[in-house]
């Protein structure tokens, strides 16, 4: 399932994302980019410990919650990682919907800062951090749609989604969108 914005391509896959062959892939951190479960261990795990050593050389002090950071892919067949640190949920009220877009509008201007023409994004905040799934889809989807209706030179954004009901919920979502 896919949404075109002009020439720009807004899609939606089930599947692992580190094995996605893409310029740059996000990544569900947290603040203190050191690493973690979920899409994180699973992120660091097929890079190789390299990538732990650069976030610790580059970004001694993390990164604040709704910001992202950019590294090299090292072992992962992306060239880059955009690490994004989403909120953890706590009713809805504590300026989650704000933050979590901006996790993903961070991360989509470090790839226009590297260059990156196609990025793949995992449902950053919606596994550990407990973000209710169709209104993180929702958020995840109209910002990613925002940034490709501006002035960008990405040309794909594709969310690679683990699980068949985040698919589902990211379907629902996007038809809403469309
Ligand atoms: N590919 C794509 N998506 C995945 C993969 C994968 N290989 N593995 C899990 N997911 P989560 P959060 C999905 O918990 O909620 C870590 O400890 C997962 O099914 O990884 O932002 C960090 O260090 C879910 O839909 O991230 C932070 O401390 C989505 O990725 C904290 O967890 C996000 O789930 C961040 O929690």
């Amino acid at each position: 399932m896919h949404l075109l914005i002009g020439e720009r391509r807004l899609e939606l896959a089930r599947g692992d994302i580190t094995t996605e062959r893409v310029d740059a892939i996000g990544n569900a951190a947290n603040a203190a980019l050191r690493g973690g479960g979920g899409v994180d261990g699973a992120i660091h795990r097929a890079a190789g410990p390299g990538l732990l050593d650069e976030l610790r050389r580059r970004y001694p002090d993390g990164t604040p919650t709704g910001t992202a950071v950019a590294t090299e892919g090292h072992g992962l067949p992306a060239r880059w990682v955009l690490h994004a640190v989403g909120p953890v949920w706590r009713g809805g009220g504590h300026g989650e919907a704000e933050l979590l877009a901006g996790a993903y509008r961070s991360s989509l201007a470090l790839a226009d800062e590297l260059g990156a023409r196609t990025v793949a994004f995992p449902a950053i905040s919606m596994g550990i951090y407990g973000y209710p799934p169709d209104e993180g889809a929702r958020v995840a989807l109209r910002s990613v749609a925002d940034h490709l209706r501006g002035s960008t030179g990405v040309e794909l954004v594709r969310f690679t989604l683990f699980s068949d009901d985040t698919f589902q919920v990211f379907e629902e979502a996007l038809a809403e969108l469309a």
